[in-house]
């Protein structure tokens, strides 16, 4: 167990693009308010109904305005209309800043379609972003959410990642990425050709990327909720009980902080090697609750188990490079010390890791959404994991790109938009070298110690 932090709550911005992720936003939005006291509109609920709200200081993720509204410090970006319709006219209408809700005229379905028609929206898009920015006091973090093999959120996503390099080096950019599923969209896809692209563009510009599989939240919900019918709001609050996780350090007052700012000093040992497997437990459905209490070593056992990951990758496989956990509700230091040092010793590390989690706890339990399907939780934790197992996921994706690939499948209508492959480098092979790469770099911290570290 490592104690030691530089924490210090600076801002994170949260954009979303693409309508996987504008869908989740609605829900992790949701929870935040909840969170917090803050009420759909942005205004504070009575302080009288929660006297803990000095411990909770919003001001990392929301914006508060002279007249006393709390807006999130986001923006919503989707080329199809529908997704941002949806917000302007759902609940949350007058939370978000609407000047950073945009959209476009249709969904794009191909990078190079959504990276021309996103053209059109950049400017914009980069001001309200810097109008965010400028009104932090210390900017951490950027996290952006997208779909790897959305068009939308291969083409814009590489677009904006493009201009934010340069205008805010210092500054980590955190991807939320939703993956391919293993059997969702298994024949040939023209959405492998996004996926293709992604790993070359999106992904090269992200500092971390936390891996999400809907297929795998859509079992998850199965096993633990009941009923064989899982909407995108119930996968979507999964997704947002993760972040609110991840993100509580940098919101609530706690005993141990790991701030978002701290990732990739404590996760990524060399700038390839970005992959991290997020995973929560207990995932006892709000009905059980009451049923079962789960001790810290039972929910950090869990963590390391099957069933328990937001993407299909069981960690506990292969070796560990490093790890952080989220830990929050009653959760002693003295029983936490003592669960981690099993671990720490039981399971597989690699030869350079210092076999220690970054650890942040704090007290305030996670929140009840009503009407969700996961429960107050006396105690929860969330995890990030950066291991050797997450050479199987890659190995996968070079399987569903490659296999579609061979087909040439799409190609003639690929080229339309895209002569010659020049947003591919002029070959269509190289997110397959890429991934090779990357798999090699991944297996060599297995058996050596990789200089970065
Ligand atoms: N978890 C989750 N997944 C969603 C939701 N809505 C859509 N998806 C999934 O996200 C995938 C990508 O969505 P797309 O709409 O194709 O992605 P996009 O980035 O908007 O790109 P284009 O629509 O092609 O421009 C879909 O195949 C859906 O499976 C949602 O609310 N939650
Ligand atoms: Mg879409």
């Amino acid at each position: 167990m490592n104690q030691t932090s530089k924490s210090n709550s600076g801002e994170t911005l949260s954009i979303y693009i693409g309508t996987p992720a504008v869908n989740l936003a609605v829900n992790t939005w949701e929870l935040l308010t909840l969170e917090h006291g803050i009420k759909p509109d942005g205004t504070v609920q009575s302080i009288s109904e929660d006297s803990f709200s000095k411990l909770k200081d919003p001001s990392s993720f929301f914006t508060q305005t002279k007249s006393g509204k709390n807006v999130p410090k986001a923006l919503l970006f989707d080329l199809d209309p529908f997704s941002l319709n949806e917000v302007r006219q759902g609940v949350y209408r007058t939370l978000f800043d609407s000047e950073n809700l945009i959209n476009g005229k249709s969904p794009a379905t191909l990078y190079s379609i959504a990276y021309d028609s996103g053209k059109i929206y950049l400017d914009k898009i980069l001001d309200k972003i810097r109008k965010m920015a400028d009104n932090c006091q210390n900017l951490e973090s950027i996290m952006i959410y997208s779909s790897l093999n959305g068009g939308t959120g291969a083409g814009v996503t590489s677009l904006l990642l493009e201009n934010l390099a340069d205008l805010y080096e210092r500054v980590d950019k955190i991807g939320v990425n939703f993956y391919p599923s293993k059997t969702v969209g298994k024949n040939h896809n023209y959405m492998d050709y996004n996926l293709g692209y992604s790993i070359l563009n999106v992904l090269e510009f992200l500092d971390v990327s936390i891996a999400l599989d809907n297929e795998t939240i859509y079992k998850i919900c199965e096993a633990n909720f009941g009923g064989s019918l899982v909407y995108y709001s119930s996968v979507n609050r999964v997704i947002s009980q993760y972040i609110s996780g991840l993100t509580a350090p940098n919101r609530l007052e706690g005993a141990l902080k790991i701030g978002l700012g701290d990732l990739k000093d404590y996760l990524i040992p060399s700038p390839q090697l970005k992959y991290l497997v997020p995973s929560f437990a207990p995932l006892t459905s709000a009905e059980k609750v009451y049923q079962k209490e789960n001790t810290v070593y039972e929910i950090t056992d869990s963590l390391f188990s099957k069933g328990f990951s937001l993407i299909d990758c069981e960690i506990n496989k292969s070796s560990i490079i490093a790890g952080n956990l989220y830990y929050r509700g009653d959760v002693m230091p003295n029983e936490l010390a003592q669960t981690l040092a099993e671990f720490e010793k039981t399971l597989k590390f690699t030869p350079a890791s210092t076999r220690n989690f970054n650890v942040s706890l704090n007290y305030f339990p996670n929140t009840y959404v009503p009407g969700g399907d996961m429960g107050r939780y006396m105690r929860s934790c969330c995890s990030l994991i950066n291991g050797l197992e997450f050479v199987k996921v890659l190995g996968f994706l070079k399987e569903r790109y490659g296999e579609t690939l061979k087909t040439n499948a799409f190609q003639h209508w690929l080229k339309k938009y895209d002569e010659n492959f020049e947003f591919f480098g002029g070959d269509l092979n190289n997110p397959l070298k890429k991934l090779d790469e990357t798999i090699d770099l991944y297996e060599k911290n297995e058996t050596e110690i990789i200089e970065e570290i």
